[in-house]
């Protein structure tokens, strides 16, 4: 061996030596991309960087997020000691100390005006134990119906229309794996090159197949030039849109008659009100040609096979649960689902967008998607918490509805854990307001956030990084999460933070959890028999098997990859198809001389949510510094705005100052401003507080605004 070849053996060798890599998962989407960060120990500074891991979600790929994600599990402002409001500035205090508080204030606050004045606000970026505790911890340590969480904000809407259409709601019916071999797929309102990028090349693999792509969105995006037709659809009209569809489907007799009649109900009732609906008038209500709807009804209906995608585009709206319904009814009209490389996708966002909703952190509902409301379901869980039946509190309201009821003043006080609704719930101006209004706000976070600023106690949680536990990712497979990095400060997992106020309540012998596994093995008890039966997964599993499918009964059942293949959820088999009138979205908000345009909100590739985290990120603050107005340049021109200054923009709930960034890719109608800043660009504060009636979904996606020169 030549003495380079030795150099570079004894170099390579040291390296190892001083590296370390820690395996974990993305604390972002919901692809919950497998990573590992790579820490290397150069002389005595400690380098880090990130790299993706093979798994069948994924594929070892990362996004920009991800790769830079440990800028910010890493960043000196992380929280390391739980803070206290003392003279309104924030002290260092001891667990001690702040668990005692948390005590002393919950009691008094629950002598002087009963259980219900305390709430609990979670998340579904929090794993499935966490959120299954945080479940537990309001019904069985605070004993109040008060708890909701951040996915009311998010996939309320397609949960909810799954429920009522199948019965059940996962948020993808087949693996991520069939979407190469789909023959024709509907991506309605979902922007995945930017909010679930490693999910792409299964699309475009599809696309190489020859798949015909129908993109609806009011923009162009890094989607929408995927596809084969682009349906550029005023905001909020997607109902008229998938009715229209569905009255070609019908009158040019494409759809699937045996399907429809051996498997859904209320076909009639639909085709009827369809039939009777004027095309013209709903070409100008969606702004889509008559060509349009013609060559995508079509091609939907006579391929063999199809997938429907939808997102929040459709979803955030105050019907959003009719619009993810009607287009439900397309896919059962024309018999894709069931089938191989057909069925239906709500794509989900948070990393645990999709266990967070199935486990009880809901105002309605108990672990394994129990209903808090049956009787039966509640026995279940009584007995496997070993408390009384009629000790379980009743069905509590939604997250937004939480802050009215501050307002009115029943609820005092409020837990929140991994959320920042300052920011992230619609009307920003009252919810902060309501807020301030609380007599003892706690917190939890990574970081002191925009809520976390107005709390009296704020408590500092670990990272993905430290804290082992499983999510449920946007197929429904059930991960581990392995988390082994040294944990920060005086850092405490959520789940330990839940035992620890819950024992100080004197709850102690239901909160004795060791670890996130002892947590998991209540859980799969719990959700034993229900919707979502997480009975047959284990931590064992997990590891060999690199994640289990829900429903899984039984621990030699392989869980289901596959949904309605036999029969719908519902009782008879069947699916309930749904009258979906185009007037549902009548109560949204209109243009007038006033507010002229419309305004949809959504998100960028390099930030996440209210931006807390990745704002944190020097690589990815780098790539958007400041919130901006997508605008088109006649639009701008019209109110005499010019490119990259300063805009006012004004709603009925408030009004906000961005940056303008021109674009011929948006309507001329609509104006377009992410979400991820906060204070004065927050847009949030534009939004108004309409609830859909089914799930109390805010009406993200639809506001009315002006918009006027700041600067010039
Ligand atoms: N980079 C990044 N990725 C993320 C997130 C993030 O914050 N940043 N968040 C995660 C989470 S929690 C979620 S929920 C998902 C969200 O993922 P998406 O729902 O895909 O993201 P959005 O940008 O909110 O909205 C999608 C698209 O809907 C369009 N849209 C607006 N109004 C309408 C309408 O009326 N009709 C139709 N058809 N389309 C409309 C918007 O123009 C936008 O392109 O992303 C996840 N991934
Ligand atoms: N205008 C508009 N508003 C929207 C949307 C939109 O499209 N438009 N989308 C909505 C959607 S889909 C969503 S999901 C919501 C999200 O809204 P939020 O839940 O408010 O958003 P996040 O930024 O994820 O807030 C998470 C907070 O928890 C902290 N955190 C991160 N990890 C952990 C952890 O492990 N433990 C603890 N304790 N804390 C942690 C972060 O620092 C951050 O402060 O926003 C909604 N709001
Ligand atoms: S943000 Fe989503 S796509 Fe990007 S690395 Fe994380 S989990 Fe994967
Ligand atoms: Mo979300």
């Amino acid at each position: 061996m030549t003495e380079l070849m030795l150099k570079y053996f004894r170099d390579k060798q040291q390296k190892a030596q001083s590296e370390k890599v820690y395996d974990t998962q993305c604390p972002y989407c919901s692809m919950q991309c497998k990573m590992q960060l790579i820490e290397q120990k150069i002389v005595s500074r400690k380098q880090y960087k990130t790299i993706g891991k093979d798994n069948p979600t994924s594929g070892g790929r990362l996004c920009v997020k991800g790769m830079n994600a440990h800028q910010h599990a890493l960043h000196n402002e992380r929280l390391k000691q739980p803070l206290m409001r003392i003279n309104n500035e924030f002290v260092p205090v001891t667990w001690e100390v702040a668990l005692e508080t948390i005590k002393t204030n919950f009691q008094e606050i629950q002598k002087n005006h009963g259980n219900n004045a305390l709430s609990v606000y979670g998340s579904a970026s929090i794993t499935n134990e966490e959120a299954y505790l945080l479940g537990k911890f309001a019904r069985v340590a605070l004993q109040t119906k008060y708890i909701d969480y951040n996915g009311r904000l998010c996939m309320a809407s397609a949960a909810t229309g799954a429920n009522m259409t199948f019965g059940m709601d996962r948020g993808f019916t087949n693996t991520i794996n069939e979407i190469p071999n789909t023959r024709v797929i509907i991506l309605a309102g979902t922007n995945i090159a930017e909010c679930q990028p490693t999910i792409m090349p299964y699309f475009e693999k599809a696309k190489e197949n020859g798949a015909y792509i129908i993109a609806i969105d009011p923009r162009e995006t890094s989607t929408t030039k995927l596809a084969d037709m682009h349906l550029k659809i005023k905001p909020g009209s997607d109902i008229a849109l998938a009715n229209g569809l569905l009255k070609i489907m019908i009158e040019k007799e494409l759809i699937d008659t045996a399907f429809i009649m051996k498997h859904t109900n209320h076909f009639d009732e639909v085709k009827n009100y369809v039939l009777s609906l004027n095309l013209d008038e709903i070409v100008s209500e969606t702004g889509i040609t008559m060509e349009e709807f013609y060559q995508s009804a079509t091609v939907f209906a006579s391929e063999p096979s199809g997938m429907i995608f939808t997102a929040r585009g459709i979803e955030q709206q105050i019907n959003g649960t009719e619009t993810v319904r009607a287009f439900l009814n397309l896919l059962l009209a024309t018999g894709k689902i069931g089938k191989p490389n057909s069925g239906f996708g709500a794509i989900t966002g948070q990393g645990n967008g999709q266990g967070a909703r199935e486990h009880g952190q809901k105002a309605d509902q108990l672990p394994g998607y129990r209903s808090i409301e049956n009787k039966v379901d509640r026995k279940y869980i009584a007995d496997v918490w070993e408390i009384k039946e009629e000790d379980l509190p009743d069905k509590g309201v939604s997250a937004y509805e939480m802050f009215e009821h501050i307002e009115k003043g029943d609820i005092k006080s409020m837990f929140i854990m991994c959320s920042n609704p300052v920011i992230s719930n619609p009307n920003a101006n009252f919810v902060k307001k309501a807020l301030e209004k609380l007599s003892f706000l706690v917190v939890v976070d990574l970081f002191l956030s925009e809520t976390a600023q107005l709390a009296d106690i704020v408590l500092p949680a670990t990272s993905y990084l430290e804290d082992e536990g499983t999510f449920t990712n946007v197929e429904g497979r059930v991960m581990l999460r392995e988390a082994s990095f040294p944990i920060q400060g005086n850092a405490k997992h959520d789940w330990q933070i839940l035992s620890e106020v819950a024992t100080r309540l004197g709850k102690e012998k239901y909160f004795t959890y060791g670890s996130a596994e002892e947590i998991f093995e209540e859980l799969r008890v719990a959700s034993r028999g229900g919707k979502a039966d997480y009975y047959g997964i284990t931590y064992d599993r997990l590891r060999k098997e690199s994640g289990v499918l829900w429903p899984c009964p039984s621990p030699d059942t392989p869980g289901t990859n596959r949904l309605f293949e036999k029969r719908f959820a519902h009782e008879d088999g069947k699916a309930k198809m749904a009258v979906v009138k185009n007037e549902s979205g009548e109560r949204k908000p209109k243009i007038n001389s006033q507010y002229p345009l419309y305004l949809t909100t959504g998100r960028v590739m390099s930030h996440y949510l209210t931006g807390e985290q990745t704002r944190k990120s020097p690589s990815l603050a780098a790539r958007n510094v400041e919130a901006y107005i997508e605008i088109h340049p006649e639009t701008a021109k019209k109110y005499g705005i010019k490119q990259n200054k300063l805009v006012k923009v004004t709603s009925e709930k408030g009004w906000i100052i961005v940056r303008s960034q021109f674009s011929e890719a948006i309507r001329k109608d609509t104006i377009f401003i992410p979400f991820h800043w906060t204070e004065k660009q927050n847009v949030n504060r534009l939004v108004g507080d309409q609830l859909d009636p089914f799930c109390r979904m805010p009406g993200f996606k639809m506001s009315v605004a002006r918009v006027s020169p700041i600067t010039n």
